[in-house]
């Protein structure tokens, strides 16, 4: 017997923070989470398994456009068409409330807001048990792992949950222990919510399989499903990856370019080695060493200008490298190169006391903070180094112009 396990299919995922890309290069992420399920479907059929499992974060959203719905429903007919079974529950992005059922091919099995067990015979005449339930509201922070049954009287017998190990602090998400887990007997635990593919047990098996598409660069690295395969009375899981998108990072140290062209020519010689046919790669640089640089040069990085063009170049590019550099940082080797003695231990100082959410705060001002939205980006950690990131090489280039002038 095979079967499939996916999780957090997140269709419909907005990719906001991209939106700034050219259109066609937003659309070949967007459709990334659409064309990995296409082909888990497509594999599905091929391996003839018996059934495929979704446990959770179908959709982005709890509600979604009317395409990706479309898109699901079309899906899952063609696993149903092929005989395959469709379970699935839904999580805390795509909770459903009674009033919002949305309506699913017939044939596919979804689980109620309380947990329930289904039973299915396989061509081969093995008896298997699922037991799942989906979230009727956002956060779920009842002990659910509690309320499944103990092992039937079947062949095998397979646990659903989208939830989170149990934490000291918070727990939103169905939270369990491996105990409570282990003490159903289950043949195998298919779980989602967790975006990173983890095996929390090898036997019997406790399994996340992952988001099937990485959606940023926190999420970098393979993404696929699950397929299970029986061994005598065993359940072997083996990781499939079909993302059709990467997010990688590529650090260059520069050396002795002396103009803009010359260090796009040195960040395209490189990206050229990072490509291959498998993933569209979405990368995230880091330029290094820039005081070697000309002053010219680290003030085009600073200000943007550089990136633009190196944006506009890669228009004509992406399709043949079947890459986009999303984001630049710029660094110097060491932060303290360019200043004098005295200055970089005021730099050092100066910055402990500046680069901080107080300050940052302070310098918004409340109004601005009473939007949450804009709240969360200005306390984020990333913006706190961002801007740190700025500040230094705004002095660095300082210092740099104003050696050039000692220098005349
Ligand atoms: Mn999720």
């Amino acid at each position: 017997m095979k079967f499939i396990h996916a999780a957090d299919l997140h269709l419909d995922s907005p990719f906001e923070g991209l939106r700034q890309l050219p259109e066609p290069v937003w659309q070949l992420i967007y459709q990334a989470p659409f064309k990995a399920t296409q082909q888990l479907v497509d594999q599905a059929i091929d391996q003839e398994v018996a059934f495929v499992l979704l446990a959770g974060d179908l959709f982005d959203r709890e509600t979604q456009s009317v395409a990706a719905q479309l898109f699901l429903n079309e899906q899952l007919q063609r696993l149903i068409d092929a005989q395959i079974g469709v379970y699935l529950c839904f999580g805390n992005h795509d909770y459903q409330t009674a009033n919002q059922a949305i309506d699913l091919p017939e044939g596919v099995h979804v689980f109620v807001s309380t947990v329930s067990t289904m039973t299915l015979t396989t061509r081969n005449q093995k008896r298997v048990a699922i037991s799942g339930f989906s979230y009727p509201t956002r956060w779920l922070e009842t002990d659910m792992a509690a309320q499944f049954p103990v092992r039937g009287d079947v062949d095998y017998h397979i646990g659903m949950l989208h939830g989170a190990l149990r934490q000291s602090g918070t727990n939103h998400y169905a939270p369990f222990t491996l105990d409570e887990l282990r003490e159903t007997h289950y043949d195998y635990w298919a779980l989602g919510h967790i975006h990173k593919p983890e095996v929390l047990q090898e036997q019997p098996p406790i399994v996340y399989a992952g988001t099937i598409q990485g959606r940023h660069k926190n999420e970098a690295g393979e993404h696929g499903y699950t397929l299970v395969r029986s061994q005598d009375t065993r359940l072997v899981p083996s990781f499939v990856p079909v993302n059709p998108v990467d997010w990688v990072t590529l650090a260059i140290t520069v050396t002795d370019q002396q103009s803009e062209t010359e260090l796009i020519d040195l960040v395209f010689e490189q990206l050229s080695r990072l490509t291959d046919e498998t993933t569209f790669k979405l990368v995230s640089l880091t330029l290094t060493n820039v005081e070697a640089l000309p002053g010219q040069v680290v003030a085009q990085l600073n200000n943007g200008n550089w990136f633009d063009r190196l944006s506009q170049l890669q228009e004509d590019q992406y399709e043949a490298n079947r890459c986009w550099i999303y984001e630049t940082h710029s660094q110097p080797a060491a932060t303290d190169i360019h200043y004098s003695q005295l200055d970089a231990e005021f730099w050092k100082a100066a910055q402990a006391d500046v680069f901080t959410g107080d300050e940052l705060t302070k310098a918004a001002g409340k109004k601005l903070l009473s939007y949450p939205f804009l709240a969360d980006h200005l306390l984020a950690s990333t913006t706190l180094e961002d801007t740190q990131e700025r500040a230094e090489n705004e002095l660095l280039q300082q210092a740099r112009l104003e050696a050039d002038d000692h220098a005349d």
